[in-house]
């Protein structure tokens, strides 16, 4: 057979496989995985969406590309953890990891926090991840304005044992998942970065400005609405590679690793079902040992506090939604064997299987075709779409906002929509997904 048409038959194939695989989904957080980290912590400029560029300081994984917030650190439980920094700030800087015991430094001099490297220093920080969990890093030097300033991260613990095909947030196994987002929230005083530029970071005004803080940007992983929607890496935000976008299917357990890194309260409210809080600051909300997550509980909202990290495993279930998350198109009885009122594969809820959501296509004069609709059966009427549209959208996901409650917290100084808001697509089983 001529070789082109081979190839092409094994990509036919392979896409073929891709439809079909009723593959566990095991979207992992982005981060560098291993023991041993190099950072270096310097100056860069952060985007924002309404075309705000920022100076802030970020670490810079192996001297490459500073970013906001720093790289999210993944580390095996009982690893002994190093990290090297590396200041090129024009201040002293250090790094402390709240909630790891016995960090020993190597290099630099003592600060009121921890260890600092001044200018052009390096120190090292070694600890052993005792327990698995949600952490976070941030600067020990002046962390009303370094943190501010964007030295500030993310730091996961994997249980010993940890099997990304099975993944588990803790020992337990009620902390299984299937996914797992992060949700970093930060928010930015654009005065505090304007007068570090302009008048360097020994200004003396940034002492009043930093007791009068007056955030007018708000972050989740180190973007702003709409920037959280898009892809993680985007060439367009080189300093800030973390999306927030947050895609799932029925019935999946989503991890959602919830991150108070700034200096204000955020109530992060997640649209479409309640989700459970299994652990806070990386203990497990247990009674006892063995006891799993028996104190876990339903929220509707995640009370996210400076310096403190929420564990929720999210569901979203259509369950009493009382139509057919399918309409009618997908052919299928609903299995449920295992007594749950859920089918076993699509995760629908039974009791509401075959009633068709009330969905009438207008005339296609009437109709406005957007790039969100794709013309999926899923949750609607399918129909031919024309050439070019339902690209952003591509499985018929349905889509809830997520967002910060503080409402005013979902602007870009003072526009909105903006800030600290992203969505949670809701894909049909069988929809590839990032
Ligand atoms: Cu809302």
């Amino acid at each position: 057979m001529n070789p082109r048409i081979l190839s092409r038959l094994h990509l036919g194939l392979a896409a073929l496989a891709l439809l079909l695989a009723v593959a566990p989904a095991q979207a992992a957080i982005p981060g560098l995985e291993g023991t041993a980290f190099w950072l270096v912590a310097r100056e860069d400029v952060l985007s924002t969406p309404d075309g705000g560029a920022f100076l802030f300081w970020g670490l810079a994984p192996d001297g490459t590309l500073t970013q906001y917030p720093g790289p999210t650190l993944i580390v095996p439980q009982g690893a002994t953890v190093s990290v090297q920094l590396t200041n090129e700030l024009p201040v002293a800087t250090s790094l402390t990891f709240p909630g790891q015991r016995g960090v020993q430094a190597v290099g630099g001099a003592p600060g009121p926090l921890a260890q600092e490297a001044a200018p052009g220093e390096t120190v090292t920080y070694t600890f052993v991840a005792e327990a698995a969990g949600t952490y976070l890093y941030q600067a020990g030097s002046r962390p009303d304005l370094q943190i501010e300033m964007g030295l500030v991260g993310a730091l996961i613990v994997r249980p010993a044992g940890f099997n990304p095909l099975s993944p588990q947030a803790y020992p337990s196994a009620d902390t299984a998942y299937e996914r797992e987002n992060l949700f970093l929230l930060t928010e930015l005083d654009m005065r505090v970065h304007d007068m570090v530029l302009f008048e360097g970071p020994l200004a003396p005004g940034l002492d009043a400005l930093l007791a009068d803080f007056q955030p007018v940007y708000w972050f989740i992983n180190g973007r702003a609405a709409p920037d959280t929607m898009a892809d993680d890496l985007v060439p367009w935000l080189p300093t800030q590679p973390y999306g927030a976008m947050t895609h799932t299917m029925p019935g999946e357990r989503l991890l959602m690793r919830v991150i108070g890194a700034g200096r204000d309260l955020h109530p992060f409210h997640h649209h479409g079902n309640h989700a459970r809080v299994i652990a806070r600051d990386g203990q497990l909300l247990s009674s006892a040992v063995g006891a799993g997550a028996d104190l876990a509980m339903d929220v509707f909202t995640v009370q996210s506090v400076p310096g403190a990290t929420t564990d929720a495993i999210f569901s979203w279930t259509g369950e009493k939604l009382g139509w057919d998350i399918y309409g009618t198109e997908v052919a299928h009885d609903c299995m449920d064997h295992d007594g749950d009122q859920f089918d076993d594969h699509t995760r629908e809820y039974c009791p509401d299987h075959g009633k068709v959501l009330p969905t009438v296509m207008p005339g296609d004069q009437e109709m406005a075709y957007g790039g969100f609709w794709s013309g999926s059966p899923f949750l609607s009427a399918g129909a031919e779409l024309p050439p070019g549209e339902g690209g952003l959208n591509p499985g018929g996901a349905f889509v809830h906002m997520w967002h910060s409650h503080t409402e005013r917290e979902m602007t870009n100084n003072d526009v909105f929509p903006g800030g600290m808001m992203t969505m949670l697509m809701v894909e049909a089983p069988g929809t590839p997904m990032p």
